[in-house]
């Protein structure tokens, strides 16, 4: 159901915006997905100051989002107008963009070894890319969905629509430890989306949802939950994008379609 949901090139589109005449099949959506979704109201919260905020292109469908040295790495998706960019972290300025085939609908994206790696969708493909000039080195195939990825400075950690964890040799693309099996109160959490790897944990985005977890790396067991739905713009989509800043400490964060990017720090 999640698949068909989240391919915008299906048409419909329950992520972005919230169109009259939709908002009810969006409800419906919201519903079902609340119901298998497991209760979160006793994981601790985690708070947080805004710090800044920077414009962001609201025609940017947010699938990744990562920070290195000084600049800001996003993967925006859906056929068409899938991109790899280079963002001024200083001013939210776009510096660079790449983009890519109208068939691929780009997904995850994160920084290792001086190189880009971004997933795809359901096209079952990972680009890479040089970090300086954003060209295309080789590609990985990989089976099944490709959702968020971010990395431990050692593999890759990508999430795939169900609530696993996989850990990746960056080299190889191969499985290179035993998945991580994301949970609350001892239900798993699925749907995990864009992620990010800092202060020794996996922050993960929750497909349609508002905020962000925090999970244990070796137990998978999720302990705090970043509510970020006072950030929500209106005309935005949903919460999609989380990149930690090693040089301030500060994460940044945006959302499909949203037209600010915010920089906030966590208490
Ligand atoms: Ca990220």
């Amino acid at each position: 159901m999640m698949s068909t949901e989240k391919d915008k090139s299906a048409g419909f589109d329950p992520t972005v915006g919230v169109e009259r005449g939709r908002l009810d099949l969006i409800e419906n959506i919201m519903q079902m997905a609340a119901e298998k979704f497991p209760d979160l109201s006793l994981i601790p919260p985690i708070k947080y100051d805004e710090v800044r905020r920077y414009p962001h292109d609201p025609k940017a469908f947010t699938e990744g989002l990562d920070y290195h040295e000084g600049f800001l790495y996003e993967s925006t998706g859906r056929r068409g107008s899938s991109s790899l960019r280079r963002i001024d972290a200083k001013t939210g300025e776009l510096k660079d963009m790449r983009s890519l085939d109208k068939k691929f609908f780009a997904e995850g994206l994160t920084v290792l070894n001086g190189k880009i790696f971004q997933l795809t969708y359901t096209d079952q493909v990972c680009f890479v890319y040089d970090l300086k000039t954003m060209c295309p080195l080789h590609k990985f195939s990989y089976k099944g969905e490709g959702w968020g990825l971010t990395n431990d400075g050692y593999h890759l950690i990508m999430s795939n629509h169900t609530a696993q964890l996989l850990i990746i040799d960056p080299n190889t693309f191969q499985m290179a430890g035993k998945p991580i099996s994301v949970s609350a109160n001892g239900e798993p959490v699925e749907t995990l989306n864009e992620l990010e790897h800092f202060q020794g944990s996996i922050f993960a985005n929750v497909f349609l949802r508002s905020f962000v977890v925090r999970i244990d790396k070796t137990s998978g067991q999720i302990n705090g939950l970043l509510d970020l739905s006072a950030l929500q713009p209106a005309n935005g989509g949903v919460l999609n994008g989380i990149a930690y800043n090693e040089d301030s400490g500060n994460c940044f964060v945006t959302g499909k379609n949203w037209d600010v990017l915010f920089e906030i720090h966590l208490k």
